[in-house]
């Protein structure tokens, strides 16, 4: 039998619509607290507005992003027929940045230990089970770092809309969640895709945003103060560094989320599966490490590993010695 996209089904698998459920009920499982499934057929509706966001230049602090990978998934891996989605609830009601006497905020994702290490064993355990029950399957995992707009494949398979803020709001669910996919090689039948989005006239991510990096649904990444805290050492423009040092976002930043009234009630995260927060979110400004193995030591396992210590060292300077 072949299916459509040219893959090859033997006539001794099974039907494929108890495999998706089954796929779906694992994934459900493993800690995703939303599951869907797309096709994987190039992003077109999208097109337009994502050469224009590169044409501006947006992309020049993100030198990884790249259009033509990011619009066709089997640019990715060509194998590719299907990408299953998941929303990985990772906001805790007791975290809340800056809430601390003294202490500087730290973005809740990055609270816990590292979403990378947590999602994608997850998704490769759960593809390796679904090899064992369907012979020849091929997978790829991806959480993040690989060029595929994973929001954009979050709607297009059911799960929410993008925000005014751009990220992925899952309904009631809200937006602290982490998207996790699993890329297969099989053609399973798609979920409904997200209808119309659900923002309406609200602005308060745009007003609440500190440093202006939001106009409805497009992000200028050289404007976000996440992308200073996290992604790059470049220095930022001075109205951005005095935003900075107001807000004291001093790793990532919640500012657009935490107005979001689709976030009053979220989805929080399962403290069993989202593991102890580091003391770096409560202790006060004077007390944060500067030296790079006390650095390396309070942030081992955690995201903010990837925030190298001398830039670490440059945001605090930043934010304290303005
Ligand atoms: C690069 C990146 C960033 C960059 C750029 C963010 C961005 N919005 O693109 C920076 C460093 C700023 C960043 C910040 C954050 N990130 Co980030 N990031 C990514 C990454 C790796 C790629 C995103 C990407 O492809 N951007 C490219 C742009 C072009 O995509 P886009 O904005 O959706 O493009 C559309 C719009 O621009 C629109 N558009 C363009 N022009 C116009 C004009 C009009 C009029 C309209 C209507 C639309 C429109 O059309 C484009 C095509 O659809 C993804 C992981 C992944 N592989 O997907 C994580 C990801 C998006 N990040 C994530 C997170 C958690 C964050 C932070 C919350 C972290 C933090 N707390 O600090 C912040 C949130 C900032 C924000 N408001 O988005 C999560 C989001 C989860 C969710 N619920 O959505 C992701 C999915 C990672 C993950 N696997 O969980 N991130
Ligand atoms: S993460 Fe912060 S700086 Fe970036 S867009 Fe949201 S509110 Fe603005
Ligand atoms: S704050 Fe308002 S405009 Fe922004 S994403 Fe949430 S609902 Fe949409």
């Amino acid at each position: 039998m072949v299916l459509g996209g040219g893959v090859h089904v033997p006539a001794e698998h099974p039907d494929p619509l108890p495999f998706k459920a089954w796929l779906r009920s694992e994934a459900l499982a493993a800690g995703f607290a939303r599951v869907g499934f797309s096709g994987c057929d190039p992003f077109q509706a999208e097109e337009d507005q994502l050469r224009t966001w590169f044409q501006e230049g947006r992309g020049t602090l993100l030198p990884y992003l790249d259009p033509a990978t990011l619009l066709d998934p089997r640019a990715l891996w060509p194998q590719a027929r299907t990408a299953l989605v998941g929303f990985f609830p990772y906001g805790r009601p007791e975290a809340v940045p800056g809430s601390a006497p003294g202490s500087l905020k730290l973005s809740r994702y990055l609270w816990g230990p590292d979403y990378h290490m947590l999602l994608k064993p997850r998704l490769a355990r759960l593809l390796e089970a679904a090899q064992a029950w369907w012979p020849g399957l091929e997978g790829r995992v991806c959480v993040d770092t690989a060029p595929l707009l994973e929001r954009q494949l979050a709607v297009r398979a059911g799960l929410g809309w993008q925000g005014k803020h751009t990220l992925l709001i899952a309904g009631k669910g809200g937006s602290w969640g982490f998207l996790g996919v699993l890329l297969l090689s099989l053609e399973l039948p798609p979920d409904k895709p997200f209808g119309t989005q659900q923002c309406g006239t609200c602005t308060a991510c745009l007003e609440a945003c500190p440093s202006g990096a939001l106009t409805p649904f497009r992000l200028d990444p050289s404007r976000c103060l996440t992308t200073y805290t996290i992604e790059t050492e470049a220095e930022p423009p001075p109205e951005v560094a005095a935003a900075l040092a107001e807000s004291r976002w001093a790793a990532g930043c919640d500012a657009c989320q935490e107005v979001c009234p689709w976030n009053r009630a979220p989805l929080w995260g399962d403290p069993a599966l989202w593991g102890g927060s580091s003391p770096l979110h409560t202790r006060s400004a004077e007390d944060l490490p500067r030296g790079a193995a006390q650095w390396r030591k309070l942030t081992r396992r955690t995201a903010l590993r990837r925030v190298r210590d001398r830039h670490w060292r440059a945001t605090l300077a930043r934010i304290l010695d303005s």
